[in-house]
């Protein structure tokens, strides 16, 4: 028998997947100190030992020659690296933000950090930022994710935390999937709706979405909306319930506010009108909307689509919105789920880990809370700005405006994740200084590092994380962190301390973090606090809120009907229609839309490590569907030129009718790193959500050119102007 390599494994640990926010349970098995086998846990209460490809291949990506090992520091970005001791490195960038700070005030400095971070890592960045050095200008990716989401749950229901589980899924009748491609990048919840599907064949599944993914292929009701034409389509969905009589009174009259709000936004939308703007058949949204309202569970799915939108608040109260009016909420199988995309964006939410927010969902606007949390740090209230800080797109604007003169960056790469990447570079090289903490270098942004502060990742430290179903899951440490690298919670510990704030950031543990955090939870939604360390080693995840050490952990939110607003009832919103997407015009006539790949993650400073998970998708590509290809004298496998009002990218063409006329599409994981035309983000319009200050990354106004046609139009260009200057001048 041809021989299959056996890996010997010298001992097995139950942990949990650094990938998507699904947060898998997965079972890792180490040889000689490596992480060798990764696995899933079917111990593991949210997926019972489901897992996707992705995390197989986190060995190879662990180890690795491009692995920052030791703290480096340089005077200036074109100067070379000096490594530097953990003490020099801290002592050197805590001077520099002591003394910007004593200069130019605390807003002068920002983190920005990830939902890739554990709650310890979310936790101590906050406390250091807004409860010591007293400047809110903390921020994350997740702004670049989930903050419409977060927006649309609290002015909807009272408080951030999608209500339903996993286990709604098995009882589901109907699933209204919009904007999220979860075949791809949800994997697990994905199998499990199929499983649905296939125990309950009557169960219907409508997708929308301008692209025909591999999620759409699944539905029995698609709806390959205009790209920002999803208000239109809720309304009219609210407008079918309503004038067929489908609402529930009992639920609305009994547990809702503010109902004429959302009928006056759905009375203005007749079906045929939206199907007109929306570009699909007008008998489909009338399926899709009795479907939604007579099924005995609904549960709505929604991830990007929805909220990278100049609208994502108002897409999400208009998904919440058919919730409240068809009572699919506070039971079995229904409820408005939103997918997280990161693995602990949750945890990150909760730990406060926004420009607006405090930990345990409090917000910085409210002087009591800024009044609880400064009480539970020790600190003068005086310290916790009462103004919200910079969020991710602004935050990069004042640092290129000089405003902020400070940038540390931990765990994101925003060099290429930002939209419009050019504003991202000038911002970094116009800082004072800048600090990257990653767990790999070169990267795109350690490019414009004065320091660099190299980080333990996942397997190489303890922490705990949230998915999207509120469950939370303790990882341990499994191996020995290579070089000097250390956890990001301990890095910031430690130069808390280095500016002299030992008494708030005396951790010793990971351990001690959790439990500060944990305990400020208390009667809070999202409350953490009957779980520790020992509790969760023991007992295995549990999902929030768990009140009590005794507390078995909470299936559903809001199962009671009663929702943390003054009234105990959830609100509904007027949702009127403004079109997101930058105009596009004879110039820029096509809209490019942005996403994921099944097999890359992010960036791809792991993914991309690995030949199985590459070898699909080796280089960037742009989808257009065959009539423009057509138009533009654009052949499949054409590299062409793809130019927006910020920049320009370059790809393979691929001519397929999954993506509609009008329309392409653009994976964002390369960056200029891997080559300067390949990012995606040179394209894309900072534009923000006015509410949730969420980037609009899936539209902006494009043109695309086959290479030989753009070098042919600016040679013809350049030609005139040759001879333009050539001619005599009267
Ligand atoms: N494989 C893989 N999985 C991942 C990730 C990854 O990098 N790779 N990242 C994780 C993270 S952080 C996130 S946030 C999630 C993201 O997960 P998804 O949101 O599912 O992924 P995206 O590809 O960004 O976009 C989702 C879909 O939105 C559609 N869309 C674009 N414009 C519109 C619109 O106007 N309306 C509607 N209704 N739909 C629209 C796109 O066509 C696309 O199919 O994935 C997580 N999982
Ligand atoms: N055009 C376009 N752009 C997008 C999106 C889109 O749909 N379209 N989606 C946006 C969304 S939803 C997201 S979430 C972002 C994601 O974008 P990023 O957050 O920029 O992407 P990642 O590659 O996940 O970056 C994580 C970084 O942290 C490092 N790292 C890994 N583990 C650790 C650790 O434990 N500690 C530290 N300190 N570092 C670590 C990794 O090496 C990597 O450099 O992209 C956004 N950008
Ligand atoms: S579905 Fe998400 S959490 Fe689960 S194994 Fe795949 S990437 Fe990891
Ligand atoms: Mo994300």
């Amino acid at each position: 028998m041809a021989g299959k390599k056996i890996t010997p494994i010298d001992k097995w640990h139950r942990t949990y997947c650094p990938y998507c926010g699904v947060g898998c349970g997965l079972k890792v098995g180490v040889h000689a100190g490596k992480v060798a086998k990764v696995m899933g846990d079917e111990a593991h209460p949210s997926t019972r030992g489901m897992l996707c490809k992705k995390p197989m291949y986190l060995p190879e990506a662990l180890v690795t020659d491009d692995r920052l090992l030791y703290p480096q520091v340089r005077p200036h970005q074109d100067a070379p690296f000096q490594r530097a001791s953990w003490d020099q490195a801290i002592g050197y960038a805590a001077n520099k933000f002591t003394q910007i700070i004593a200069d130019h005030g605390p807003d002068a400095v920002a983190i920005y950090g990830s939902g890739q971070f554990s709650t310890e890592d979310y936790y101590t960045a906050n406390k250091l930022l807004k409860g010591y050095i007293g400047t809110n200008n903390f921020d994350a990716n997740s702004r670049l994710c989930m903050a419409s989401a977060v927006v649309g749950y609290v002015t909807s229901l009272g408080s951030d935390g999608p209500p339903p589980g996993y286990k709604d899924i098995d009882v589901a009748d109907c699933f209204f999937l919009i904007g999220t491609n979860t075949a791809a990048c949800h994997p697990v919840v994905f199998n499990r709706i199929k499983k649905r599907k296939k125990a309950n064949p009557d169960a219907v599944i409508i997708v929308v979405d301008p692209r025909e993914t591999q999620t759409a292929k699944l539905a029995d009701i698609f709806l390959p909306i205009r790209p920002g034409t999803d208000v239109p389509l809720l309304n009219a969905m609210l407008n079918v319930i309503i004038n067929e009589g489908l609402i529930d009174w009992e639920f609305i009259n009994g547990h809702t506010e503010e109902w004429q709000a959302a009928v006056q936004s759905a009375m203005s939308w007749m079906p045929a009108q939206a199907a007109e703007v929306c570009g699909v058949d007008e008998y489909k949204i009338v399926a899709a909307a009795r479907a939604f309202a007579k099924s005995a569970g609904t549960l709505s799915f929604w991830s990007m689509g929805v909220n990278q939108s100049s609208v994502g608040v108002e897409k999400n109260h208009g998904i919440i919105n058919l919730h409240l009016a068809t009572a699919q909420i506070s039971k079995p199988g229904a409820g408005p789920f939103s997918l997280t995309g990161q693995p602990n964006a949750m945890g990150g939410r909760e730990a406060g880990g926004l420009c607006h927010i405090l930990p345990g969902y409090r917000l910085i606007k409210n002087v009591d809370h800024r009044a609880e949390i400064a009480g539970y740090w020790g600190v003068p209230l005086e310290n916790i700005n009462p103004n919200p800080g910079a969020p991710a797109v602004e935050m990069f604007e004042k640092v290129a405006e000089g405003e902020i003169k400070a940038i540390w960056i931990a765990c994101t790469n925003p060099v290429v994740s930002m939209p419009n990447i050019d504003v991202v570079e000038a911002a970094l090289r116009r800082a004072e200084l800048v600090i990257v903490q990653d767990a790999y270098h070169p990267t795109d942004t350690t490019e414009f590092a004065h320091v660099l502060f190299p980080a333990a990742q996942w397997s190489e430290k303890e922490g705990v994380m949230t998915n999207s179903e509120r469950r939370i899951t303790y990882l341990p440490k499994m191996v020995e962190a290579p070089g000097e690298c250390l956890p990001d919670w301990e890095i910031f510990t430690r130069f808390g301390r280095a500016m002299g704030f030992e008494d708030g950031f005396y951790f010793e543990n990971a351990s001690q973090v959790f439990d500060e955090f944990s305990w400020l939870t208390t009667n809070r939604v999202c409350d953490y606090s009957g779980v520790n360390y020992k509790r969760l080693q023991m007992e295995g995840p549990l999902q929030w809120p768990v009140p009590r050490p005794d507390h078995p952990g909470s299936e559903q939110l809001y199962a009671n009907k009663r929702f943390p607003t003054a009234s105990g009832k959830a609100k509904f919103n007027a949702t009127p229609h403004t079109m997101p997407v930058e105009a596009t015009d004879e110039m820029y006539p096509l809209v490019l839309n942005t996403g994921r790949l099944a097999d890359q993650w992010h960036t791809m400073t792991r993914t991309g490590k690995s030949e199985q998970l590459t070898k699909a998708n080796p280089e960037p590509f742009v989808e257009i569907h065959p009539d423009d290809a057509k138009k533009l004298g654009i052949r499949d496998g054409d590299m062409v030129k793809v130019a927006s009002r910020r920049g320009t990218a370059m790809a393979e063409a691929k001519v397929t009718p999954r993506t509609r006329e009008g329309q392409v599409f653009m994976p964002f994981h390369w960056g200029r790193l891997s080559g300067y035309n390949k990012a995606a983000n040179n394209l894309t319009t900072d534009a923000v959500d006015p509410r949730s200050k969420e980037p609009e990354l899936k539209a902006c106004a494009v043109s695309v050119v086959p290479i030989w046609a753009s070098d042919w139009l600016e040679n013809v260009t350049e030609r005139l102007e040759r001879e333009k200057e050539a001619e005599p001048t009267a």
